[in-house]
């Protein structure tokens, strides 16, 4: 069963004044002008506040999500924003909320890797109703709503038909939290039951992977709902299969995204390691 955080229907009807296209076309906006953003400042891809062992606290991180959120609020003055960047700040009361990840991936980034993305979802009443994760560096843009179809650069997506796991390839992260040995279990898990397995370092990128049918699945024990929220609802759309194996508090998950056809012996797989 779905967790709430990840079912694309709505709980209820859209407010009358909001129409799902023009929240779409907003997430692909932000997510677009965030990603125009970094990519303008390429040059500074060395500019940051502090590099640890863990993650990279970049300063275009923290711009990128002031682009994103001034292209929302100026269409949507009272919606409320959760941003990586400003995970900790009070969320102000409104029934639609919007999720950014300025730069998904930041490490790949910092290194000159192209395999970073800017991600932008919209949920009504904690229910997806729209998406967007804008690939700068491979000019891909995957976009869905709750209602329609997945799509990369306007063209409909769907998921792979792999349903062997001993041949699925599957992607994998390692936890900025935890790079002891409860992580490399799971990591071990993964490598034991595909094929040999991906770690790409950008949770949203891997997903929308999995949605246009290049990668199975994909699975982080921990991961946060700014990584996902896009792209679950892309996966979904496409006919792939999302999950929350376990919630942790701060917006922190274990998360599966499949193709459905793995689905089972991936969450039969890692599921038990969550537990001990
Ligand atoms: C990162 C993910 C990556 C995961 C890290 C982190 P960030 O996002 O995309 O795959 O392993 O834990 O969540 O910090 O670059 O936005």
């Amino acid at each position: 069963m779905l967790s709430p955080d990840v079912q694309a229907r709505p709980a209820g009807p859209l407010n009358p004044m909001l129409s799902t296209p023009q929240l779409q076309a907003i997430a692909t906006l932000a997510a677009r002008r965030a990603g125009e953003h970094v990519l303008a400042n390429l040059h500074r891809r060395g500019d940051v506040n502090s590099v640890l062992r863990t993650d990279v606290k970049h300063k275009l991180d923290v711009e990128a999500q002031e682009t994103a959120t001034a292209v929302i609020l100026s269409a949507f003055p009272d919606h409320a924003i959760l941003g990586e960047e400003t995970c900790d700040a009070p969320l102000p009361e409104s029934d639609t909320v919007w999720i950014i990840d300025p730069i998904d991936g930041t490490i790949n980034f910092f290194h000159g890797l192209p395999w970073w993305c800017c991600s932008v979802a919209v949920r009504f009443k904690g229910q997806a109703v729209a998406g967007a994760v804008f690939i700068p560096e491979m000019h891909q843009m995957y976009e869905a709503t709750f209602d329609g179809p997945a799509l990369c650069n306007g063209v409909p997506i769907q998921v792979s038909k792999t349903d062997r796991i001993d041949l699925a390839i599957l992607a994998t992260g390692a936890d900025k939290w935890d790079l002891g040995e409860h992580a490399f279990r799971f990591m071990r898990k993964v490598s034991e039951i595909g094929q040999r397995p991906r770690i790409l370092g950008a949770a949203a990128v891997d997903m929308c992977m999995v949605a246009a049918g290049k990668l199975d699945g994909y699975f982080e024990s921990g991961i946060y709902v700014w990584d996902m929220a896009a792209a679950s609802l892309i996966v979904e759309r496409a006919g792939g299969q999302c999950e929350i194996l376990k919630a942790y508090p701060k917006h922190r998950m274990a998360f599966l995204a499949t193709n459905g056809g793995v689905h089972a012996a991936c969450r039969d797989a890692l599921l038990p390691l969550l537990n001990v």
